[in-house]
Order: C-alpha cells, then structure tokens, then sequence
C-alpha cells in the first residue's frame, strides 16, 4: 500500500511556485497511474505549516522556523505511514523536506535495525551549508544536514544528532549531479559522498551507472529515492525553479527507475521541486508520473528475459 502525502510549500527554496507541487502531480493523475501498476494507493492529503514570508536570510538560513516546522510536520507522517507498513511517497513542495522525510526513514530503519541506502537524483549536491551557500535557501543544504552539519532543530529530526547523524556518506549515491558551488564541492569530496555525475553517466552510460548505484545492498535494505526533478533535463522537465542544461534524457531517466524498480526494494520515495509556475502546461508532474509508473514496475512485464 502506497500513502501519497503532500507538502505543499517553498519555504526552502528561491521562488515561489513548488508549493502547487503536490496538487499538480494528482492533477496528473499519479493515484490513478499507481493503481494502473496494480498498487493499492491512499492518498493522505496535504500536511500543513507555516506560510512562506519571504524574508532574506537570517545567520545564513533562510525561513529557518518556517523550514523547522514543515519538516517536523513531514517527519510525523512519513513515520507514521511507514510505522503502518505502508510505502509513503512525499509530493513536494521544495527539497528542504526531505530532512523530514529521510530523517524519518532512518528513524524507521534504525528502530528495525534495517539497513539504508538513498539514492539522490538531482542536477545539486545539496551539501550547502549556513557558512558556504550562496543563497541562504534551505534546499541546497539538506544532504549535509542529515549528515548532521546543519541547523540542530534539523540535525535531531527523528532524535539523531551530529554524533549520531540520520544518514552516513556510505549510505548515500548521488546520480545526475552537475551544479555543486565551490566550497560544497569540497565537503562533497571530504564526506566521502558516492557521486556520479554527469560527467561519469557520459562516460559509462546510465545502466553502468545504476549499476553501480544500487550494488552492495544487504539482504533487508530499504531503498529511499528522493527525485529532485531539476534531475532532468529541463528539455523534458521544464517546470523547475533551479533547472541545469545537460541532465538526463527521458529514456536515460526512465531506465534509471526501472532499474530502481527491478531491485524491488524502493520503499519510500520523494518527488520534489516541480514547480508549476515555471511549467508549460503541466508536463513536468506528468513527467514525473511517467517516472513514478516505472518505479512501482511498468517496464517489469514487458522485459524479455534473458
Ligand atoms: N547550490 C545552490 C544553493 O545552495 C542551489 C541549490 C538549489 N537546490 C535545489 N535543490 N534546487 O537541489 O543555493
Ligand atoms: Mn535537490
Ligand atoms: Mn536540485
Ligand atoms: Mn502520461
């Protein structure tokens, strides 16, 4: 059973408009999508939090309350759906909230003593911290944060610490990474953080790459995919706030997820960042809804064996 949970809001980014996220993927039609794979959906609304008062950054966060508090509310609810043995998927909103939503999966897996593997999709490291980002905006800084550099409220989400932080560098691959500031790039490399980067997808392809993403998981691992969609390309995925030429194409893209399907391990997922404003039509979220069908095994039945 899949819960979809909406996080409407853009309190960690730098424009307005992927607070209509959640809305624009159910418009799409991502219930009816999943269904289509033979899952059973519930659709657990929208949580709530404080409004985006758009000031400058304070201490260099932007919004921090405002970040705490939806990341708090996330937090809860993707526990609560995991706790319940269902598969939450968080429709963003901002990147910001996967604190809350990793935060919680870890939570889940060290109750369980379950291992973890997150797979990041995305053009950004998202390894910004308040003395290196250019921007003061939250959702260039959630990796460090689970890794327990960042603000404490966000660091102990789910009673973690920087000693004790949610997500470890060896759990973690970044894929289809391309805009990395200079100082984040250097705590990239020091953290020890898997990246694969356009540059290496170029070189060895996107099955290579996936490949090596997802090799070396235990027997019992969760597998976490947290999609930023300024992962694509903004030919294909042109409703994002921050888009980056030279991301994945559709197919490289559509590989990638059945192959994350395949491993019949995902068992939590964010979609985030489609920003409605920058949209034509609604393409991004129905891209998106593209993607979710080959996470939940469109492709499986079609495969020939080999
Ligand atoms: N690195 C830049 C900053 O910290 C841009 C971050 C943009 N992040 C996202 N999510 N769109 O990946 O401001
Ligand atoms: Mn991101
Ligand atoms: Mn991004
Ligand atoms: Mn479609």
């Amino acid at each position: 059973m899949v819960s979809l949970i909406g996080a409407p809001t853009d309190v960690g980014a730098g424009e307005r408009g992927a607070s209509m996220g959640p809305e624009a993927l159910r418009v799409a039609g991502i219930t009816e999508a999943l269904r289509a794979q033979g899952v059973q959906v519930h659709d657990a609304g929208n949580v709530s939090g404080p409004p985006n008062p758009w000031q400058p950054p304070v201490d260099g966060f932007r919004h921090l309350p405002e970040v705490v508090a939806w990341n708090r509310a996330v937090h809860t609810a993707v526990l609560a759906e995991l706790q319940a043995g269902r598969l939450p998927v968080l429709m963003g909103g901002d990147h910001c909230l996967a604190m809350g939503s990793i935060s919680a999966v870890a939570r889940h897996c060290a109750d369980r003593g379950a291992p973890l593997r997150v797979l990041w999709f995305d053009a950004h490291a998202d390894f910004n911290t308040a003395a290196l980002t250019p921007s003061g905006n939250l959702h260039g800084m959630p990796v460090a944060s689970l890794c327990g550099d960042g603000p404490s409220e966000l660091v102990a989400l789910g009673g973690f610490s920087a000693a004790h932080p949610a997500l470890r560098p060896q759990d973690l691959r970044q894929i289809g990474i391309r805009s990395v500031d200079a100082g984040e790039k250097q705590l990239v490399h020091a953290a020890g953080i898997e990246v694969f980067d356009m540059r290496y997808i170029d070189e060895h392809g996107m099955r290579a790459t996936m490949d090596r993403a997802l090799a070396g998981m235990a027997p019992g691992t969760h597998l976490h995919v947290s999609l930023d969609v300024d992962f694509l390309d903004p030919e294909i995925a042109p409703g994002v706030a921050t888009t980056i030429r030279g991301g994945p194409t559709y197919r490289e893209a559509q590989l990638c997820m059945e192959m994350v399907a395949d491993t019949g391990r995902m068992s939590s997922l964010d979609i985030v960042e489609i920003n409605p404003a920058f949209d034509t039509h609604n393409r991004t979220a129905e891209l998106a809804v593209d993607l979710v069908e080959s996470l939940f095994g469109k492709s499986t039945l079609m495969r020939v064996r080999r």
